[in-house]
């Protein structure tokens, strides 16, 4: 069943655990046309999160800022298409968390090897704030942070193992988030990695 963290998100363990497979499959195709890079922020640093996107719409950084486009601007093409597993899944979870309306149009896949981090952040690049984003981790389990609406504002620590999807949506929509340092491992199906795969509708 689902579990509530808070108001507005859920977790659903183990939601992704029989596609997994397919996911993983799906995700080397994709990162066969749209190779992992880590993304350079304003400011010249690159982040440590390997990362890549399928759908009509990729989440991409560069010293100009944030912004989703309808082009990897490593090859100029558009992202390749979400996949239907992705989109059937994505769809399943925000229904089982009391979103029926959620329809994806952006898949940001993000590779943690160890030492990999993801700084606490909000998530304000979408147009609608309405839309939830869902969450699915694959491959090596990770800490991830969970904050409030102000950046100083406390955290908790959230364990999230392969298989494991989380919607944030609602008052969850645009609290602050993290993950902790990777810790070195292997996992059957990812090896040396955790995989995130982040549904949104961004356009
Ligand atoms: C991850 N990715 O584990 C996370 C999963 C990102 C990112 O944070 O921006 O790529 S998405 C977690 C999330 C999204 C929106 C709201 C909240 C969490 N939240 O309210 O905590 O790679
Ligand atoms: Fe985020």
């Amino acid at each position: 069943g689902a579990e509530l963290l808070a108001p507005g998100a859920w977790l659903l363990r183990g939601f992704a655990l029989v596609d997994a497979p397919v996911l993983v499959a799906a995700i080397e195709s994709i990162t066969a046309a749209a190779p992992w890079r880590h993304m350079e922020i304003p400011g010249g640093l690159r982040m440590s999160v390997a990362m890549s996107n399928c759908g009509d719409y990729g989440w991409v950084a560069d010293r100009r800022g944030y912004r989703y486009d309808r082009l990897d601007p490593h090859s100029g093409q558009p992202w390749p298409p979400l996949p239907a597993v992705f989109d059937r899944l994505a769809r399943a979870a925000a229904v089982a968390a009391g979103y029926p309306d959620f329809a994806p149009d952006a898949c940001l896949i993000n590779c943690y090897r160890a030492g990999t981090r993801l700084s606490l952040h909000q998530d304000r690049d979408e147009r609608d704030f309405s839309q939830p984003i869902v969450s699915v981790s694959l491959g090596l389990p990770a800490v991830f942070l969970f904050g409030g609406n102000r950046r100083d504002e406390q955290t908790a620590r959230l364990p999230l193992q392969h298989g494991d999807v989380v919607v944030w949506g609602g008052p969850a929509r645009l609290r602050y988030h993290g993950v902790l340092p990777l810790k070195p491992g292997r996992h059957p199906l990812t090896g040396d990695c955790r995989i995130n795969l982040t549904f949104r509708r961004a356009g």
